[in-house]
């Protein structure tokens, strides 16, 4: 899908209005500074990366929630801009790689991956599976709810209108799963999403559950594949510094395998790496977390291991 020489665009996001720990913000800066792009260049890709994407800022007092959404104006804003830079990104042929920053971003490059890529399909790692509704939210978090504004799912709110619902549910597939909400667990039920928990990745090894997983969403290996990789899908061992850990989950070599077998395939078209916050945990782990998020990237843009 990329023309040679094949080019990658780093989309730097410090946002965290999808949530309210301190911190992740940071994650982006201190993931650059660690060296990924020129990492990158040594893998010899073409690398754009112009700064940190500026977000206006909004105070809280003029973002009161709108029903249980809290930060609802901000996220949508900031979801925007960055739905418009991924997609001209994508349009010129790069690889947009965005650097989170909370998982909410994902509706933004999910919608800019869609508008170049209408067949586009999505490979979500993850702990949660960020589907919950305006409906079924209990913590009003939007980074827990980035699917269901892509796939149409749930009441509408006036303020995400601008987010198309062009994902269809047989399009998008889970790796890493293991914290799943009451309300998502039968939004996935309802919808026929497929899944594959940290019980599959047990049961048949992490081969056969990304084999799966690609047969399901991408049967041919001839779709452009979106993948939104949120480093909680790895076990707080590996990536500890994070908003929201779940233990039991991807060791480091699963987490890398899953993104060498995305780029195996020659589908990829555009990467997140999401929710790594510097502000959490001891230095030891913080060096750590970054350390992961740039090898992930490495990993999914063709770092290979002989
Ligand atoms: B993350 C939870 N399901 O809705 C919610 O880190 C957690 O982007 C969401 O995966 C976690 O608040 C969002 C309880
Ligand atoms: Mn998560
Ligand atoms: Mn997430
Ligand atoms: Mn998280």
């Amino acid at each position: 899908f990329l023309p040679d020489p094949k080019s990658v665009a780093i989309v730097g996001c410090p946002f965290r209005g999808g949530q309210a720990k301190l911190g992740v913000d940071k994650g982006p800066i201190r993931i650059v500074e660690a060296g990924l792009p020129e990492q990158l260049s040594e893998l010899g890709w073409q690398v754009q990366y112009d700064g940190h994407h500026q977000f206006e800022e909004i105070d809280a007092e003029n973002d009161p929630p709108i029903g249980k959404l809290k930060n609802p104006r901000l996220v949508s804003r900031v979801c925007k801009a960055v739905a418009q830079v991924v997609g001209d990104h994508a349009k010129k042929g790069q690889l947009p790689l965005t650097l989170g920053g909370d998982h909410s971003l994902a509706m933004g490059t999910i919608s800019g991956t869609l508008e170049k890529y209408p067949d586009a399909c999505v490979i979500w790692v993850d702990a949660h599976a960020d589907i919950n509704t305006a409906e079924t939210t209990d913590s009003g978090n939007i980074h827990g709810m980035p699917l269901s504004f892509l796939l149409g799912i749930g009441p509408k709110v006036d303020e995400f209108s601008w987010v198309k619902p062009l994902l269809k549910p047989h399009r998008l597939v889970y790796i890493g799963l293991r914290d799943v909400d009451h309300g998502e667990r039968r939004i996935l039920k309802e919808h026929g999403i497929k899944a594959f928990s940290m019980h599959e990745v047990d049961k048949y090894g992490i081969g056969r559950v990304v084999e799966m997983a690609l047969d399901h969403v991408n049967p041919g290996r001839k779709l452009p594949i979106h993948l939104s990789f949120d480093v909680d899908a790895l076990d707080p061992s590996v990536a500890p510094s994070t908003g929201t850990p779940v233990r039991g989950g991807l060791t480091f070599r699963e987490g890398h395998y899953i993104c060498e077998s995305v780029y195996e395939t020659g589908c990829l078209v555009a990467l997140d790496i999401m929710e790594v916050n510097p502000s959490l945990a001891d230095q030891e782990s913080v060096k750590q977390t970054i350390a992961v998020g740039c090898s992930l990237a490495r990993s999914a843009l063709g770092e290979t291991l002989l």
